[in-house]
This record gives C-alpha cells, sequence and structure tokens, in this order.
C-alpha cells in the first residue's frame, strides 16, 4: 500500500482555516497564502476513464512481476474443500456467463476528500456460479483469492456465494488493463480494495479464518465500507469571482447507496440538502450538486456530510485509515474574491 495520501490534511491544518472570521487584514492573508496552497477543482465524471482509475499496489514488484503475464498460460485454480477441483484458462471464462455492473471500489487508505476511490463498469463471471461447479463441503467457511504477485486474502464464503461478487475480465467495456489485474481479479462490492485481489491464479476454499496480506499487520479482515463523500468543486482554495457557484461533489455509501448529502458553507452552523445525479447502479458513487449564492467576500469553510439508504449518517469523528478505514468529513476553504 502506498503512503497515506497527507497532502489535504496539510493543507487543512495550514493557515488557512485559522484566518476565518478575523476580519480584514485575515482576509488579505487568506488572498496571499491561498494562492500557495490553492488545489484546482476536480471534475469527477461519472464512469472513471481507465487510465485515471486510482492503483494500489502492495508492492512494487507487483506490477513487475505481472507484466508478462501471457494468455496463452495463464490459468486459475479453484480447489481446497471442494468435490470437483477446477483448472481454467482464459478462454474457459470468455465462455461463461457474463454480466456487467457499475461498481465503485475504494482503498482502504483513502481519508476524506481523497483520490483512492474510482467508480467503473466492471463485466465478468458471478463468483458464485464457479462455487456451485465446484461442489465445495458444507463447512467451507472462507475464499481465499492469491494473485500472481503473492498478494492474497480472503472473504467468507457465505459472502462469496451472494451473487455480486464478480471475477471480472472486462473494465468499462474493454480488456481487464495490465495494472488493474489483468487478466482476472475480483471484485467484491461494499468492500475495500484490499479484498479485491488483482491477477488472480488461485481460489481456495479453506475452513477457517483465512489471515491475508495486510490482516497479518493487523488491518480488518471485514473490510466493509465506510460512508465517505468528497467535495471536488471548488477546490481547497480555488479562487471564486462569480456570486453563484456550484458547489459539487460525490459521496458513497458501499453496499447502501446514498439518500441524502448535505453541505454546509458557514462552519457547520445550517446543512443544506444537495442534488443527488441518480446512480447507475445501487453499487455505484453518487454525484451531487448544491447551487451556491455567496453571501460575501473571503474565506468561506465547506463541508459535506452523506447519509446512506439505511439512513445511517457518515462518521464525523476523524480516525484514520488503519486498522479499518478512516472516518472524518471532507472540508475545504472556498476563497470569494467577488
Ligand atoms: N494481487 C494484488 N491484488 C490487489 C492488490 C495487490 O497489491 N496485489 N492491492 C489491493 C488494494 S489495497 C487495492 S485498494 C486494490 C486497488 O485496485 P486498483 O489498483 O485496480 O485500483 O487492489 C487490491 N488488489
Ligand atoms: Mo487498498
Amino acid at each position: 500500500m502506498k503512503p497515506f495520501n497527507r497532502r489535504k490534511m496539510i493543507q487543512l491544518g495550514g493557515m488557512g482555516l485559522l484566518t476565518l472570521g478575523l476580519g480584514q487584514r485575515a482576509e488579505a492573508g487568506a488572498f496571499f497564502w491561498g494562492k500557495l496552497f490553492s488545489v484546482p477543482p476536480r471534475d469527477t465524471p461519472y464512469i472513471t476513464p481507465n487510465d485515471k482509475f486510482y492503483l494500489v499496489n502492495y508492492s512494487d514488484h507487483s506490477l513487475e512481476s505481472t507484466q508478462n503475464i501471457h494468455l496463452g498460460q495463464w490459468r486459475v485454480s479453484i480447489n481446497g474443500m471442494v468435490d470437483h477441483p477446477l483448472t481454467l484458462g482464459y478462454a474457459d471464462f470468455l465462455g461463461k456467463q457474463f454480466i456487467e455492473k457499475v461498481v465503485t471500489l475504494q482503498c482502504i487508505d483513502n481519508l476524506p476528500g481523497g483520490d483512492s476511490i474510482s467508480n467503473a463498469l466492471w463485466g465478468g463471471l458471478p463468483l458464485r456460479k464457479l462455487l456451485e461447479e465446484v461442489k465445495p463441503f458444507s463447512d467451507v467457511k472462507d475464499v481465499i483469492f492469491r494473485g500472481a504477485d503473492g498478494y492474497h486474502d480472503s472473504i467468507t464464503f457465505e459472502r462469496a456465494m451472494e451473487g455480486d461478487v464478480l471475477l471480472a475480465h472486462s473494465m468499462n467495456g474493454v480488456q481487464l488493463p495490465r495494472q488493474h489485474g489483468f487478466p482476472l481479479r475480483a471484485v467484491v462490492p461494499g468492500i475495500y480494495g484490499i479484498k479485491n485481489v488483482k491477477w488472480l491464479t488461485n481460489i481456495e476454499l479453506v475452513g477457517h479464518d483465512h489471515q491475508g496480506y495486510w490482516q497479518e499487520k493487523g488491518w480488518t479482515d471485514e473490510g466493509i465500507m465506510k460512508i465517505t463523500s468528497r467535495i471536488d468543486n471548488p477546490g481547497h482554495y480555488q479562487e471564486i469571482k462569480e456570486e453563484k457557484h456550484t458547489i459539487e461533489g460525490i459521496a458513497f455509501g458501499g453496499l447502501h447507496g446514498i439518500s441524502a448529502v448535505e453541505i454546509t458553507t458557514d462552519g457547520e452552523r445550517t446543512w443544506h440538502p444537495t442534488t443527488i445525479q441518480p446512480p447507475a447502479s445501487d453499487l455505484s458513487w453518487v454525484k451531487w450538486k448544491y447551487p451556491w449564492r455567496i453571501p460575501k467576500k473571503g474565506p468561506h469553510q465547506l463541508t459535506v456530510r452523506a447519509i446512506d439508504r439505511k439512513g445511517n449518517p457518515q462518521i464525523p469523528q476523524v480516525a484514520r485509515a488503519y486498522p479499518d478505514g478512516a472516518t472524518g468529513l471532507h472540508t475545504i476553504v472556498a476563497l470569494a474574491n467577488i
């Protein structure tokens, strides 16, 4: 896993927030410092193009060791506590059932406001179909995924049988790109990236609770995604010159989707509902927007929060990513120069 992306946090710890509400002198300071800190707005498309999709590997050797996978030789074995172990090649997968679904993936390292989250249309075989073929023993507990780079993680057999877990060989309508796990990867909706194993070579069914690469280092074995939301526009410290500005962003609630996103433009005194663009699937992030009428010149603190379809609110308390995913609300400063 790459080092934590501390960029956003450092910015928030800087002079920006301190200058809020300190009157004219501070305002001048905000414009001065703002130029140093400002980041451009993110123009986040609904579906992330493959070459913009975030990338995370546990080791630099992951890409090297998987660069030369040849379809002719590549095999995936499905074995362990099963009556009919199988070894399949690429053509076997192309010949099997193919379904496509838009699913948002997020790294467990992602901090509120971070970029290690993307959305794609994944295509492949429901894992459940394959598990039915191999005839699992009745006391199977975990399904282990192993990648050609030596990485491994597992999900429970129960989760694996739910039908929404994909063995994906296509991404946004094209063959799965090398860096995203060519020729085959697991896509496990609502569960952090750690369990979406790439470059699959083995799927083993076991009778115990398997500890994967990150679990051995203390990270969560469940990996259920937490509700998250992000402001993409304006960018932090972006200078806004018009009185009207549309605030935009994304929100994601894992398996439970998003029912509402709220924004505050006055330092959390009042919250306003935003308009949500309906998602293409129940496993996708949503895009939201809010037409903001800026009351006065100067720095404004913007914070976003979301609620999932079960009515659970996003957790506002700040927690780091270790061991089971970060919480906290994304806050930025917008500089109105109107
Ligand atoms: N084989 C393998 N699979 C892996 C990893 C890895 O290092 N090796 N990293 C995991 C992590 S931590 C994440 S967040 C996702 C990232 O998938 P992506 O690079 O396609 O976005 O892959 C997961 N699957
Ligand atoms: Mo990750």
